[in-house]
Protein backbone atom coordinates (compact mmCIF):
# COMPACT_ATOMS: atom_id res chain seq x y z
CA UNK A 1 0.00 0.00 0.00
CA UNK A 2 1.31 3.51 -0.66
CA UNK A 3 1.78 5.72 1.91
CA UNK A 4 -0.78 8.36 2.15
CA UNK A 5 0.05 11.59 3.07
CA UNK A 6 -1.76 14.76 4.23
CA UNK A 7 -2.24 18.32 4.28
CA UNK A 8 -1.81 20.23 7.34
CA UNK A 9 -4.49 22.87 8.39
CA UNK A 10 -4.92 24.32 12.12
CA UNK A 11 -2.19 21.84 13.51
CA UNK A 12 -3.95 18.78 12.16
CA UNK A 13 -2.83 16.08 9.25
CA UNK A 14 -5.78 16.38 7.36
CA UNK A 15 -6.90 14.28 4.20
CA UNK A 16 -8.90 16.63 1.07
CA UNK A 17 -12.94 16.84 1.67
CA UNK A 18 -12.96 15.54 -1.10
CA UNK A 19 -11.12 12.32 -0.16
CA UNK A 20 -9.27 12.31 -3.80
CA UNK A 21 -5.72 12.07 -3.84
CA UNK A 22 -3.27 11.97 -6.40
CA UNK A 23 0.30 9.80 -6.93
CA UNK A 24 3.79 11.21 -7.01
CA UNK A 25 6.58 9.14 -8.64
CA UNK A 26 10.41 9.35 -8.75
CA UNK A 27 11.58 11.32 -11.51
CA UNK A 28 14.12 8.74 -11.92
CA UNK A 29 12.55 5.57 -11.84
CA UNK A 30 8.55 6.58 -12.67
CA UNK A 31 7.90 2.46 -10.84
CA UNK A 32 9.06 4.15 -7.79
CA UNK A 33 5.90 5.41 -5.78
CA UNK A 34 6.79 7.99 -3.30
CA UNK A 35 3.19 8.33 -1.88
CA UNK A 36 -0.76 9.61 -2.32
CA UNK A 37 -0.97 13.06 -1.79
CA UNK A 38 -4.75 15.42 -1.13
CA UNK A 39 -6.16 16.70 -4.13
CA UNK A 40 -7.15 19.95 -2.50
CA UNK A 41 -10.47 21.80 -3.94
CA UNK A 42 -11.84 25.12 -2.81
CA UNK A 43 -13.34 24.36 -0.03
CA UNK A 44 -9.81 22.58 1.63
CA UNK A 45 -8.46 26.37 0.76
CA UNK A 46 -10.79 27.96 2.43
CA UNK A 47 -10.86 26.04 5.65
CA UNK A 48 -6.79 26.85 5.39
CA UNK A 49 -7.32 30.40 4.92
CA UNK A 50 -9.68 30.36 7.66
CA UNK A 51 -7.00 28.63 10.71
CA UNK A 52 -4.42 31.42 9.09
CA UNK A 53 -7.25 34.28 9.58
CA UNK A 54 -8.21 33.10 12.53
CA UNK A 55 -4.38 32.43 14.00
CA UNK A 56 -3.33 36.08 13.02
CA UNK A 57 -5.24 37.28 15.75
CA UNK A 58 -2.80 35.72 18.46
CA UNK A 59 0.53 35.47 16.33
CA UNK A 60 0.80 39.52 15.52
CA UNK A 61 0.98 40.39 18.84
CA UNK A 62 3.82 37.31 19.56
CA UNK A 63 7.50 39.40 20.07
CA UNK A 64 9.33 39.36 16.52
CA UNK A 65 12.31 37.66 18.32
CA UNK A 66 10.14 34.99 20.02
CA UNK A 67 9.00 34.35 16.30
CA UNK A 68 12.79 34.31 15.55
CA UNK A 69 13.50 31.22 18.18
CA UNK A 70 10.83 29.31 16.79
CA UNK A 71 12.25 30.00 13.24
CA UNK A 72 15.65 29.11 14.65
CA UNK A 73 14.45 25.90 16.21
CA UNK A 74 13.31 25.18 12.67
CA UNK A 75 16.46 25.55 11.53
CA UNK A 76 18.33 22.74 14.24
CA UNK A 77 15.71 20.46 13.33
CA UNK A 78 16.42 20.91 9.23
CA UNK A 79 20.48 20.72 10.41
CA UNK A 80 19.71 17.75 12.36
CA UNK A 81 17.35 15.54 9.40
CA UNK A 82 20.09 17.72 6.41
CA UNK A 83 21.10 14.16 5.15
CA UNK A 84 17.73 12.59 5.73
CA UNK A 85 15.72 15.08 4.12
CA UNK A 86 18.19 15.48 1.39
CA UNK A 87 18.25 11.70 0.20
CA UNK A 88 14.15 12.09 0.44
CA UNK A 89 14.06 15.61 -1.94
CA UNK A 90 16.31 13.45 -4.42
CA UNK A 91 14.12 10.94 -4.01
CA UNK A 92 11.37 12.88 -5.25
CA UNK A 93 13.20 15.60 -7.78
CA UNK A 94 15.76 13.79 -8.71
CA UNK A 95 18.42 16.16 -8.56
CA UNK A 96 21.71 14.93 -7.10
CA UNK A 97 22.44 14.37 -3.63
CA UNK A 98 25.21 17.31 -3.74
CA UNK A 99 22.19 19.86 -4.51
CA UNK A 100 19.56 18.48 -2.71
CA UNK A 101 22.27 18.93 0.46
CA UNK A 102 22.62 22.21 -0.92
CA UNK A 103 18.89 23.00 -0.62
CA UNK A 104 18.39 21.60 2.79
CA UNK A 105 21.48 24.25 3.63
CA UNK A 106 19.54 27.38 1.64
CA UNK A 107 16.74 26.83 4.19
CA UNK A 108 18.91 26.19 7.43
CA UNK A 109 20.73 29.98 6.23
CA UNK A 110 17.52 31.35 5.36
CA UNK A 111 15.97 29.94 9.20
CA UNK A 112 18.89 31.40 10.77
CA UNK A 113 19.40 34.69 8.90
CA UNK A 114 15.62 35.25 9.56
CA UNK A 115 15.33 34.11 13.31
CA UNK A 116 18.40 37.25 13.92
CA UNK A 117 16.27 39.59 11.73
CA UNK A 118 13.79 39.22 14.59
CA UNK A 119 16.13 41.59 16.82
CA UNK A 120 16.36 43.65 13.85
CA UNK A 121 13.34 44.28 11.54
CA UNK A 122 14.58 47.96 12.01
CA UNK A 123 11.78 51.17 11.69
CA UNK A 124 13.49 54.76 11.41
CA UNK A 125 13.27 57.24 13.96
CA UNK A 126 13.31 60.79 12.49
CA UNK A 127 13.12 64.42 13.87
CA UNK A 128 9.39 66.09 13.55
CA UNK A 129 9.06 69.18 12.02
CA UNK A 130 6.98 70.50 14.82
CA UNK A 131 8.50 70.90 18.83
CA UNK A 132 7.64 68.45 20.86
CA UNK A 133 6.43 65.55 18.59
CA UNK A 134 7.83 62.40 17.92
CA UNK A 135 8.34 60.57 14.48
CA UNK A 136 8.83 57.12 13.54
CA UNK A 137 8.15 54.32 11.45
CA UNK A 138 7.73 50.60 12.13
CA UNK A 139 6.67 47.88 10.56
CA UNK A 140 3.95 45.61 10.82
CA UNK A 141 2.32 42.32 9.64
CA UNK A 142 0.03 42.00 6.45
CA UNK A 143 -2.50 39.16 7.73
CA UNK A 144 -3.00 35.96 5.37
CA UNK A 145 -0.35 35.37 2.88
CA UNK A 146 -0.39 32.64 0.15
CA UNK A 147 2.62 31.33 -0.82
CA UNK A 148 2.46 29.05 -4.46
CA UNK A 149 6.56 27.77 -4.53
CA UNK A 150 7.90 25.33 -7.53
CA UNK A 151 9.93 21.82 -7.60
CA UNK A 152 12.94 23.17 -8.51
CA UNK A 153 14.31 23.98 -5.11
CA UNK A 154 11.72 21.92 -3.44
CA UNK A 155 12.79 23.39 0.42
CA UNK A 156 14.46 26.61 -0.01
CA UNK A 157 12.51 28.45 -2.27
CA UNK A 158 9.27 27.30 0.25
CA UNK A 159 11.54 28.83 3.28
CA UNK A 160 12.48 31.61 1.53
CA UNK A 161 8.95 32.84 1.69
CA UNK A 162 7.24 31.28 4.96
CA UNK A 163 10.22 32.05 7.35
CA UNK A 164 10.01 35.90 6.37
CA UNK A 165 6.35 36.33 6.38
CA UNK A 166 6.12 34.37 9.65
CA UNK A 167 8.88 36.71 11.14
CA UNK A 168 6.77 39.62 10.15
CA UNK A 169 3.74 38.27 11.94
CA UNK A 170 2.04 37.25 9.08
CA UNK A 171 0.15 33.31 8.70
CA UNK A 172 0.67 31.66 6.02
CA UNK A 173 -0.88 28.68 3.40
CA UNK A 174 1.55 27.23 1.61
CA UNK A 175 0.37 25.66 -1.87
CA UNK A 176 3.55 23.41 -3.10
CA UNK A 177 4.35 22.13 -6.56
CA UNK A 178 2.67 18.98 -7.23
CA UNK A 179 5.92 17.06 -8.32
CA UNK A 180 7.42 17.76 -5.02
CA UNK A 181 4.58 17.61 -1.93
CA UNK A 182 6.67 15.42 0.13
CA UNK A 183 9.56 18.15 0.79
CA UNK A 184 6.77 20.38 2.00
CA UNK A 185 5.52 17.95 4.56
CA UNK A 186 8.94 17.22 5.71
CA UNK A 187 9.11 21.26 6.04
CA UNK A 188 5.56 21.80 7.75
CA UNK A 189 6.57 18.44 10.52
CA UNK A 190 9.65 20.33 11.41
CA UNK A 191 7.69 23.87 12.01
CA UNK A 192 5.53 21.80 14.20
CA UNK A 193 8.56 20.38 15.87
CA UNK A 194 10.08 23.60 16.39
CA UNK A 195 6.80 25.12 18.20
CA UNK A 196 5.08 26.88 15.81
CA UNK A 197 1.36 27.16 16.98
CA UNK A 198 -1.84 25.79 14.82
CA UNK A 199 -2.77 28.03 12.05
CA UNK A 200 -0.34 29.79 11.75
CA UNK A 201 1.42 27.98 9.14
CA UNK A 202 -0.86 25.96 6.78
CA UNK A 203 0.05 23.41 3.85
CA UNK A 204 -2.72 22.54 1.26
CA UNK A 205 -1.43 19.95 -1.51
CA UNK A 206 -3.30 19.99 -4.90
CA UNK A 207 -3.07 21.75 -8.15
CA UNK A 208 -2.11 24.85 -9.44
CA UNK A 209 -6.03 24.78 -11.57
CA UNK A 210 -7.34 23.87 -8.29
CA UNK A 211 -5.86 24.66 -5.08
CA UNK A 212 -3.37 27.50 -6.38
CA UNK A 213 -6.32 29.48 -8.63
CA UNK A 214 -8.64 29.17 -5.23
CA UNK A 215 -5.42 30.37 -2.69
CA UNK A 216 -5.22 33.53 -5.13
CA UNK A 217 -9.34 34.28 -5.62
CA UNK A 218 -9.73 33.88 -1.63
CA UNK A 219 -10.88 36.97 -0.58
CA UNK A 220 -9.31 36.51 2.75
CA UNK A 221 -5.71 36.23 0.83
CA UNK A 222 -3.46 39.72 1.30
CA UNK A 223 -0.81 39.18 -0.41
CA UNK A 224 0.34 36.36 -2.84
CA UNK A 225 3.85 35.34 -3.46
CA UNK A 226 4.47 33.09 -6.16
CA UNK A 227 7.53 31.48 -7.82
CA UNK A 228 6.89 29.87 -11.11
CA UNK A 229 6.44 30.07 -14.74
CA UNK A 230 5.79 33.85 -16.34
CA UNK A 231 2.93 32.79 -18.08
CA UNK A 232 0.71 31.79 -14.85
CA UNK A 233 2.89 34.60 -12.94
CA UNK A 234 1.16 36.89 -15.27
CA UNK A 235 -2.31 35.68 -15.03
CA UNK A 236 -2.15 35.76 -11.03
CA UNK A 237 -0.56 39.25 -11.41
CA UNK A 238 -4.04 40.06 -13.40
CA UNK A 239 -5.75 38.75 -10.46
CA UNK A 240 -4.32 40.00 -7.73
CA UNK A 241 -4.30 43.51 -9.69
CA UNK A 242 -7.81 43.26 -9.92
CA UNK A 243 -8.53 42.74 -6.31
CA UNK A 244 -5.85 45.13 -5.00
CA UNK A 245 -3.89 42.54 -3.56
CA UNK A 246 -0.28 42.75 -3.18
CA UNK A 247 1.53 40.38 -5.22
CA UNK A 248 5.01 38.89 -5.33
CA UNK A 249 6.74 37.05 -8.63
CA UNK A 250 9.68 35.38 -9.04
CA UNK A 251 9.35 34.05 -12.81
CA UNK A 252 11.53 33.09 -15.99
CA UNK A 253 15.09 33.39 -16.87
CA UNK A 254 17.03 33.45 -19.98
CA UNK A 255 20.94 33.48 -18.24
CA UNK A 256 23.76 34.25 -20.44
CA UNK A 257 27.50 33.46 -19.08
CA UNK A 258 29.88 36.08 -21.39
CA UNK A 259 33.27 34.50 -21.60
CA UNK A 260 35.89 36.89 -23.28
CA UNK A 261 39.18 36.78 -24.55
CA UNK A 262 40.98 37.63 -21.91
CA UNK A 263 39.15 35.42 -19.61
CA UNK A 264 40.78 32.32 -17.53
CA UNK A 265 39.27 29.62 -19.38
CA UNK A 266 39.31 26.99 -16.96
CA UNK A 267 37.70 28.58 -14.79
CA UNK A 268 34.95 29.89 -16.97
CA UNK A 269 34.72 26.07 -18.49
CA UNK A 270 33.81 25.35 -14.70
CA UNK A 271 31.56 27.68 -14.14
CA UNK A 272 29.61 27.09 -17.57
CA UNK A 273 29.36 23.17 -17.48
CA UNK A 274 27.63 23.81 -13.58
CA UNK A 275 25.79 26.97 -14.73
CA UNK A 276 24.17 24.99 -17.72
CA UNK A 277 24.15 21.44 -16.50
CA UNK A 278 23.80 21.84 -12.92
CA UNK A 279 20.48 20.67 -11.41
CA UNK A 280 19.65 19.37 -15.21
CA UNK A 281 19.43 23.02 -16.16
CA UNK A 282 16.42 23.26 -13.49
CA UNK A 283 16.62 26.18 -12.08
CA UNK A 284 15.40 30.07 -12.56
CA UNK A 285 19.46 31.26 -12.66
CA UNK A 286 20.74 28.07 -15.01
CA UNK A 287 23.16 29.48 -17.94
CA UNK A 288 21.20 28.96 -21.13
CA UNK A 289 23.10 30.95 -23.08
CA UNK A 290 26.94 31.10 -23.60
CA UNK A 291 28.37 34.33 -25.43
CA UNK A 292 31.70 34.04 -26.59
CA UNK A 293 34.43 36.12 -27.68
CA UNK A 294 34.90 35.51 -31.53
CA UNK A 295 38.84 34.94 -29.96
CA UNK A 296 38.51 32.46 -27.96
CA UNK A 297 35.07 31.06 -29.21
CA UNK A 298 35.88 28.05 -31.23
CA UNK A 299 38.50 26.78 -28.38
CA UNK A 300 35.94 27.36 -25.49
CA UNK A 301 33.55 25.68 -27.24
CA UNK A 302 35.38 22.38 -28.23
CA UNK A 303 36.27 22.46 -24.11
CA UNK A 304 32.41 23.04 -23.09
CA UNK A 305 31.44 19.62 -25.91
CA UNK A 306 34.39 17.80 -24.64
CA UNK A 307 32.91 18.45 -20.82
CA UNK A 308 29.12 17.60 -21.40
CA UNK A 309 30.14 14.31 -23.04
CA UNK A 310 31.73 13.30 -20.02
CA UNK A 311 29.00 13.85 -17.73
CA UNK A 312 27.75 10.92 -15.98
CA UNK A 313 23.51 11.20 -16.11
CA UNK A 314 22.00 8.44 -13.77
CA UNK A 315 20.06 8.17 -10.11
CA UNK A 316 20.81 11.56 -8.16
CA UNK A 317 21.40 9.13 -5.01
CA UNK A 318 24.44 7.26 -6.48
CA UNK A 319 27.51 9.73 -5.36
CA UNK A 320 29.44 9.48 -8.44
CA UNK A 321 26.08 10.78 -10.77
CA UNK A 322 26.71 14.70 -12.28
CA UNK A 323 23.28 14.87 -13.50
CA UNK A 324 19.57 13.59 -12.68
CA UNK A 325 16.62 13.17 -14.48
CA UNK A 326 14.29 16.02 -15.95
CA UNK A 327 10.74 16.33 -13.28
CA UNK A 328 8.37 14.74 -15.41
CA UNK A 329 7.71 13.40 -18.83
CA UNK A 330 5.91 16.57 -20.18
CA UNK A 331 9.13 18.60 -18.92
CA UNK A 332 11.73 16.10 -21.15
CA UNK A 333 8.82 16.76 -23.90
CA UNK A 334 9.46 20.68 -23.81
CA UNK A 335 13.31 20.16 -24.01
CA UNK A 336 13.17 17.76 -26.82
CA UNK A 337 10.97 20.22 -28.34
CA UNK A 338 13.61 22.81 -28.21
CA UNK A 339 16.17 20.53 -29.73
CA UNK A 340 14.00 19.85 -33.12
CA UNK A 341 13.05 23.77 -32.73
CA UNK A 342 17.14 24.50 -32.65
CA UNK A 343 17.77 22.66 -35.60
CA UNK A 344 14.65 23.81 -37.63
CA UNK A 345 16.16 27.00 -37.09
CA UNK A 346 19.11 26.71 -38.45
CA UNK A 347 21.47 26.00 -35.12
CA UNK A 348 24.14 23.68 -35.16
CA UNK A 349 23.45 20.76 -32.78
CA UNK A 350 27.13 19.94 -31.13
CA UNK A 351 26.37 17.45 -28.43
CA UNK A 352 22.66 15.36 -27.08
CA UNK A 353 19.56 16.70 -28.39
CA UNK A 354 18.28 13.25 -27.40
CA UNK A 355 16.49 11.40 -24.93
CA UNK A 356 18.58 9.27 -22.49
CA UNK A 357 17.33 5.79 -22.12
CA UNK A 358 20.49 3.86 -21.90
CA UNK A 359 20.07 0.21 -19.74
CA UNK A 360 18.11 0.92 -16.62
CA UNK A 361 17.51 4.17 -17.10
CA UNK A 362 14.76 3.35 -19.22
CA UNK A 363 12.16 4.54 -16.38
CA UNK A 364 13.03 7.84 -15.64
CA UNK A 365 12.88 11.14 -17.54
CA UNK A 366 16.63 11.06 -18.50
CA UNK A 367 17.83 13.82 -21.28
CA UNK A 368 21.87 14.11 -22.67
CA UNK A 369 23.62 17.44 -22.09
CA UNK A 370 22.93 19.21 -25.05
CA UNK A 371 24.58 22.48 -26.47
CA UNK A 372 23.44 23.94 -29.98
CA UNK A 373 26.30 26.12 -31.44
CA UNK A 374 25.48 29.24 -34.55
CA UNK A 375 22.87 30.64 -32.02
CA UNK A 376 21.47 33.89 -33.74
CA UNK A 377 20.25 36.76 -30.47
CA UNK A 378 17.06 36.10 -31.94
CA UNK A 379 16.51 32.54 -32.26
CA UNK A 380 13.55 31.36 -29.97
CA UNK A 381 16.14 29.04 -28.11
CA UNK A 382 18.19 31.97 -27.55
CA UNK A 383 14.91 33.71 -26.35
CA UNK A 384 12.85 31.20 -24.69
CA UNK A 385 12.89 29.53 -21.37
CA UNK A 386 13.71 25.53 -21.43
CA UNK A 387 14.16 24.78 -18.40
CA UNK A 388 16.79 21.58 -19.31
CA UNK A 389 20.40 20.93 -19.98
CA UNK A 390 20.67 22.97 -23.17
CA UNK A 391 23.35 25.22 -23.71
CA UNK A 392 23.03 27.88 -26.89
CA UNK A 393 26.22 29.57 -28.04
CA UNK A 394 26.75 32.91 -29.62
CA UNK A 395 29.37 34.54 -30.75
CA UNK A 396 30.38 38.30 -30.49
CA UNK A 397 33.17 40.26 -31.82
CA UNK A 398 33.20 42.78 -28.85
CA UNK A 399 32.76 43.56 -25.12
CA UNK A 400 29.51 46.18 -26.45
CA UNK A 401 28.30 43.45 -28.37
CA UNK A 402 28.46 41.12 -25.42
CA UNK A 403 26.24 43.15 -23.51
CA UNK A 404 23.73 44.09 -25.98
CA UNK A 405 23.02 40.60 -26.61
CA UNK A 406 22.85 39.81 -23.33
CA UNK A 407 20.18 42.49 -22.62
CA UNK A 408 18.59 41.50 -25.53
CA UNK A 409 15.67 39.06 -23.87
CA UNK A 410 12.56 39.50 -22.16
CA UNK A 411 14.18 38.33 -18.63
CA UNK A 412 16.69 39.28 -16.58
CA UNK A 413 17.08 37.42 -13.72
CA UNK A 414 20.67 36.19 -13.39
CA UNK A 415 23.92 36.64 -15.67
CA UNK A 416 27.98 36.38 -15.52
CA UNK A 417 31.20 37.48 -17.06
CA UNK A 418 34.49 36.26 -17.51
CA UNK A 419 37.11 38.49 -18.00
CA UNK A 420 40.56 39.77 -16.13
CA UNK A 421 40.09 43.09 -16.98
CA UNK A 422 39.05 45.20 -14.10
CA UNK A 423 37.22 48.07 -16.39
CA UNK A 424 35.59 45.78 -18.64
CA UNK A 425 34.25 44.07 -15.42
CA UNK A 426 32.87 47.59 -13.72
CA UNK A 427 31.67 48.31 -17.30
CA UNK A 428 29.27 44.94 -17.13
CA UNK A 429 28.46 45.71 -13.49
CA UNK A 430 26.97 48.62 -14.31
CA UNK A 431 25.41 47.81 -18.27
CA UNK A 432 24.06 44.66 -17.96
CA UNK A 433 20.27 44.17 -17.34
CA UNK A 434 19.70 41.73 -14.48
CA UNK A 435 19.26 41.43 -10.76
CA UNK A 436 22.25 39.14 -10.26
CA UNK A 437 25.64 39.97 -12.11
CA UNK A 438 28.27 37.41 -11.55
CA UNK A 439 32.20 38.16 -11.93
CA UNK A 440 34.11 35.12 -12.57
CA UNK A 441 31.29 32.83 -11.28
CA UNK A 442 28.56 31.62 -12.76
CA UNK A 443 25.07 31.99 -13.01
CA UNK A 444 23.98 30.27 -10.38
CA UNK A 445 25.04 30.36 -6.26
CA UNK A 446 22.90 33.31 -5.22
CA UNK A 447 23.32 33.59 -1.28
CA UNK A 448 19.94 33.59 1.25
CA UNK A 449 21.08 37.46 2.69
CA UNK A 450 21.51 39.32 -0.93
CA UNK A 451 18.79 40.32 -2.30
CA UNK A 452 17.42 37.99 -4.96
CA UNK A 453 14.88 38.42 -7.97
CA UNK A 454 15.21 39.98 -11.21
CA UNK A 455 14.03 43.22 -14.03
CA UNK A 456 12.61 42.79 -16.54
CA UNK A 457 9.59 39.94 -17.21
CA UNK A 458 11.70 37.91 -14.51
CA UNK A 459 9.48 39.58 -11.65
CA UNK A 460 7.28 42.68 -10.80
CA UNK A 461 9.76 44.35 -9.15
CA UNK A 462 10.35 42.84 -5.78
CA UNK A 463 13.22 41.27 -4.15
CA UNK A 464 13.42 38.08 -1.82
CA UNK A 465 15.81 37.07 0.56
CA UNK A 466 18.05 39.85 1.92
CA UNK A 467 16.75 42.61 4.03
CA UNK A 468 14.66 43.09 1.05
CA UNK A 469 12.49 40.58 1.84
CA UNK A 470 10.70 42.07 4.42
CA UNK A 471 9.36 44.78 2.57
CA UNK A 472 7.43 42.20 0.90
CA UNK A 473 5.75 40.54 3.84
CA UNK A 474 5.14 43.75 5.84
CA UNK A 475 3.25 47.09 5.55
CA UNK A 476 5.02 50.47 6.75
CA UNK A 477 2.84 52.30 9.68
CA UNK A 478 4.25 55.63 10.01
CA UNK A 479 3.58 56.68 13.96
CA UNK A 480 3.80 60.35 15.21
CA UNK A 481 3.50 61.33 19.03
CA UNK A 482 2.33 64.74 19.84
CA UNK A 483 3.78 65.29 23.86
CA UNK A 484 3.53 69.18 23.71
CA UNK A 485 -0.14 69.20 24.87
CA UNK A 486 -1.82 71.49 21.89
CA UNK A 487 -2.91 70.91 18.51
CA UNK A 488 0.51 71.42 15.84
CA UNK A 489 -0.72 71.77 12.55
CA UNK A 490 2.30 70.46 10.10
CA UNK A 491 3.05 72.34 6.91
CA UNK A 492 1.10 75.48 8.78
CA UNK A 493 2.37 75.88 12.09
CA UNK A 494 6.07 75.48 11.75
CA UNK A 495 5.92 78.34 8.71
CA UNK A 496 6.84 81.75 10.10
C1 LIG B 1 16.09 29.09 -8.53
O1 LIG B 1 16.80 28.91 -9.51
O2 LIG B 1 14.87 28.94 -8.61
O3 LIG B 1 21.41 30.77 -6.97
C2 LIG B 1 16.64 29.44 -7.21
C3 LIG B 1 20.92 29.66 -7.03
C4 LIG B 1 20.19 29.09 -5.84
C5 LIG B 1 18.75 29.50 -5.88
C6 LIG B 1 18.12 29.25 -7.20
N1 LIG B 1 20.80 29.50 -4.62
O4 LIG B 1 21.01 29.00 -8.06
Amino acid sequence: MAELYKSYIDGRWVEARSGRTFENHNPADRRDLIGLFPASGAEDVDEAVRAAKKAFAKWRLVPAPKRGEILYRAGEILRRRKEEIARLMTREMGKILKETRGDVQEGIDTAYYTAGEGRRLFGETTPSELPDKFAMSVRVPIGVCGLITPWNFPMAIPTWKLFPALLCGDTVVLKPAEDTPHTAVLLFEILEEAGLPPGVANLVHGAGEQAGAALVRHPDVRLLSFTGSTAVGREIAALCGQNLKRVSLEMGGKNAQIVMDDADLKLALEGAVWGAFGTTGQRCTATSRLILHRGIKKEFTEMVVARAEKIRIGDGLDESTEMGPLINEAAREKVHGYAQIGKQEGARLLTGGSIYEEGKWINGYFYRPTVFDEVAPAMRIAQEEIFGPFLSIIEVKSFEEAVEVLNNTRYGLSSSIYTRDVNRAFRALRDIEAGITYVNGATIGAEVHLPFGGVKETGNGHREAGTTVYDIFSEWKSIYIDYSGKLQKAQIDNIE
